[in-house]
């Protein structure tokens, strides 16, 4: 058999890396019986094209950013409050992994779109570059930020006084380049690799987010499968979750260490004080959020309720 794997991003790359490495794992536990295909990202479409082609069953699996299929799978929207998932990876990491309501509750929000999500993984904390020097909320009055497909993420920023955009990755280089856009978030590695830090005088570390990615699979593929194919699937994607936050841990050091060296980049690092400023004006967000005064689309408190529960718990707050 064969399957092939879109990533959203390129060789060397967190989300390829897993796909390159979830193949490595297949073929050996098959004894090449089963060969999966990683794909990079570009030689597909963008990234809601690849969404796509996967609801499509046109691929058997994706990793996949809940950000570009927000506008289909409302409740996947949760991703993009701010401050709502801890700040620290290793504890986000560990609701990713274990929480009922993203586990079971949402994956059957995304199966009603022939989504299954088998595992949510971090590709580690945002930061937010600018010409401007993003210090305090009142810093984003006046920029448009590049967000993906996700309305909340209009009402994130909109919070800050910020207007949005949604683009793809490959085109953000050149539109912060000409100022069509003024602004963005990823993961360090990211920012690195892609080079937005060389069209942006600043980074702020803010932690104000986590980036999420989603092990996904066509449902109707996945539900096919018999036993032992479905078993040996979810053991990988299980096994997986700590490889992967080695990954991108090593990967977002890496990429901060090179932004530094080269040493045109302006780091600013949110103080606690600065930090709580952005808080007082994303957390009346959240609840806005489960109260389905945002989006268009009905979400599922539901799975607000029971998710800020399990974040409870891992962080003890
Ligand atoms: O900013 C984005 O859209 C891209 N960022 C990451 C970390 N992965 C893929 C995604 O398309």
């Amino acid at each position: 058999q064969e399957w092939e794997m879109v990533t959203e991003e390129l060789q060397g790359e967190v989300q390829y890396e897993y796909a390159a490495e979830f193949a490595s794992r297949i073929e050996e536990k098959t004894n090449g019986a089963i060969t999966v295909t990683p794909y990079e990202y570009g030689t597909i479409g963008s990234e809601a094209d690849q969404a796509d082609l996967l609801m499509q069953g046109g691929v058997e699996m994706a990793v996949m950013s809940p950000g570009f299929t927000g506008g289909q799978v409302a409740d996947g929207q949760i991703f993009s409050l701010h401050y709502f998932f801890p700040a620290d990876p290793e504890q986000t990491q560990e609701v990713l992994t274990n929480s009922e309501a993203l586990n079971e509750d949402l994956r059957a929000k995304y199966e009603e779109h022939s989504i299954s999500p088998l595992a949510y993984w971090t590709e580690g904390a945002m930061a937010w570059t600018s010409n401007q020097g993003i210090e305090s909320p009142s810093d984003w009055e006046g920029l448009n930020m590049r967000v993906q497909e996700s309305p909340l993420m209009r009402e994130t920023y909109a919070a800050y006084g910020a207007t949005v955009q949604s683009i793809s990755w490959s085109e953000l280089y050149t539109a912060l380049d000409r100022e069509t856009v003024d602004a963005q978030e990823n993961p360090l590695f990211f920012i690195n690799s892609a080079s937005f830090h060389e069209v942006q005088d600043t980074l702020t570390i803010s932690n104000h987010n986590n980036y999420v990615a989603m092990t996904t699979a066509n449902t109707e593929w996945y539900n096919s499968l018999g036993d032992a194919e479905k078993q040996l699937v979810d053991e990988t994607v299980t096994e997986m979750q700590e490889w992967v936050f080695e990954e991108q841990k090593r990967q977002n050091e890496e990429g901060l260490a090179a932004i530094e060296e080269e040493g045109s980049t302006d780091i600013i690092e949110l103080t606690e004080d600065q930090i709580t400023a952005f808080k007082e004006k994303a957390e009346p967000v959240h609840e806005q959020y489960r109260n389905n005064e945002l989006t268009e689309q009905e979400i599922d408190a539901d799975i607000y309720d029971k998710l800020k529960e399990e974040i409870a718990e891992v962080t003890g707050e």
